[in-house]
């Protein structure tokens, strides 16, 4: 299967500019580039679509470029954004810059200058007069053309200052660079930045005559069946740093989405094969109530964006909710698979007020029904003891009792 055979099966290609000429490009080895602006000090997992991407066509032997945009990053673009954005100070974009370029190296093969190259468009732009840029850019952009771009003609009602407005010409401006410079004549990016790719054919057009080669290609943005938008979790955006979001985060995101999700995500996601997916997907199909796609799902994409260990240690964590393994659990784990149900508790108590305070049972008959019928685990043994006094002394690690009723009702009770 060809390159863009297998982006086709994965459902990953909005539109081209041209697709038999992007098709005919990719026959022999290409050098294609992606940008990403240092607009926080975290990729996520939208951006990391793009970066699979790139990984995609390096493994099918074309040389790749990740842009670090750290001229860009200074302006921002608008694209998708409904209002002005605050500029960032030049420390902040330094330190973002940094981060963004260590986490693209850790997925762009770039021992080889000949099949991976991480460049940033500050090198250019910054040195650029005001006068280049209008007599030798500018001058190629009607203005009526960039108002026609649906990024700023929406914002025409709210407004658009002439920095935003402007941002789609430098990126334009690093196209044509890096086409002289590189022979680089595919860029990707998300359908979000439809007009920004377009622009740089525009220039690259303009400015090295209607025989010049260059063509764009566009990936859907990740979507979710229940409307919902995707790659948020409850704690906010799925960064790849794992301080922002633990690998167990990510684990838990992706075993939760919806049946109809599962496959979807995992031809965009992983790199398993076509055969591969297709297995999975019988499997999955077969039995939902096994949720056999998000299993798999959830495993490769911790593995691939966080290593094979950490994968393997969040899918042994996410596993001791069945299996209610607790003392599998070190610390740390105990507090990320269950801190967010923490109830403090002060001094001793007997079992049946605690499951009154906690509010694991309204009543004192309640508790004791659930305690009677065996439905009362503590650390992980059933106790069937109402009175039994739950204090520091048997605690986990000095300080934690975890509580569960039934099964899959958790309560993390922090002794203080
Ligand atoms: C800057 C200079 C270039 C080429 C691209 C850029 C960045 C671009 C942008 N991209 C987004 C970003 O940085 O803003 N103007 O967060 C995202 N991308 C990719 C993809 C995506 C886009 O990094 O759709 C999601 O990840 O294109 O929103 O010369």
């Amino acid at each position: 299967m060809n390159i863009i055979e297998d982006l086709r099966f994965r459902g990953l290609i909005k539109d081209y500019s041209n697709e038999k000429e992007v098709e005919e490009l990719l026959k022999t080895p290409q050098t294609i580039y992606c940008g990403f602006d240092p607009s926080a000090s975290s990729l996520h997992i939208g951006n990391f679509v793009m970066i699979s991407l790139l990984m995609r066509f390096q493994r099918a032997g074309h040389r790749v470029i990740a842009l670090v945009g750290g001229a860009t990053g200074m302006i921002g673009d608008p694209s998708g954004k409904s209002s002005e954005r605050n500029l960032q100070t030049m420390e902040k974009l330094q330190e973002n810059t940094n981060s963004i370029r260590r986490q693209l190296e850790r997925f762009i093969d770039l021992d080889d200058p000949s099949k991976g190259l991480l460049i940033n468009n500050y090198d250019w732009i910054a040195p650029m007069s005001t006068l280049e840029f209008l007599r030798d850019y500018g001058k190629h952009f009607s203005i009526n053309y960039l108002l026609a771009k649906d990024i700023i003609s929406s914002r025409l009602e709210s407004g658009i200052s002439f920095t935003e407005f402007s941002y789609n010409i430098l990126q334009a401006i690093d196209f044509l660079k890096i086409y002289d410079k590189y022979g680089c004549r595919i860029q990707v990016g998300g359908s979000d930045q439809w007009g920004n790719l377009t622009s740089g054919l525009e220039l690259i057009r303009r400015a090295r005559g209607s025989e010049a080669k260059a063509e764009i290609l566009t990936c859907h943005l990740i979507t979710r069946a229940d409307g919902k938008k995707f790659g948020k979790s409850e704690k906010g955006a799925l960064f790849l740093d794992p301080e922002l979001t633990s690998p167990y985060q990510l684990y838990q995101y992706f075993i939760n989405v919806a049946d109809q999700d599962a496959v979807r995500y995992l031809k965009v996601f992983t790199f398993l094969t076509k055969e591969e997916i297709i297995e999975i997907e019988k499997e999955h199909l077969a039995n939902l109530g096994a949720r056999v796609g998000q299993k798999a799902l959830a495993y490769e994409v911790t593995k691939i964006i966080h290593g094979k260990d950490k994968a393997d240690e969040a899918l042994q964590m996410s596993q001791v909710l069945f299996s209610g393994d607790i003392k599998s659990l070190n610390k740390k784990q105990l507090e990320e698979v269950f801190g967010d149900l923490t109830v403090e508790v002060e001094g001793e108590k007997i079992l049946e007020d605690l499951l009154i305070e906690i509010k694991a049972a309204s009543s004192k008959r309640e508790a004791r029904e659930f305690i009677k019928n065996n439905s009362i685990s503590i650390n992980g043994e059933k106790i069937n003891d109402a009175v039994k006094v739950i204090s520091k002394d048997n605690a986990l690690y000095g300080e934690y009792t975890l509580v569960k009723r039934g099964k899959k009702n958790y309560y993390l009770v922090k002794h203080i």
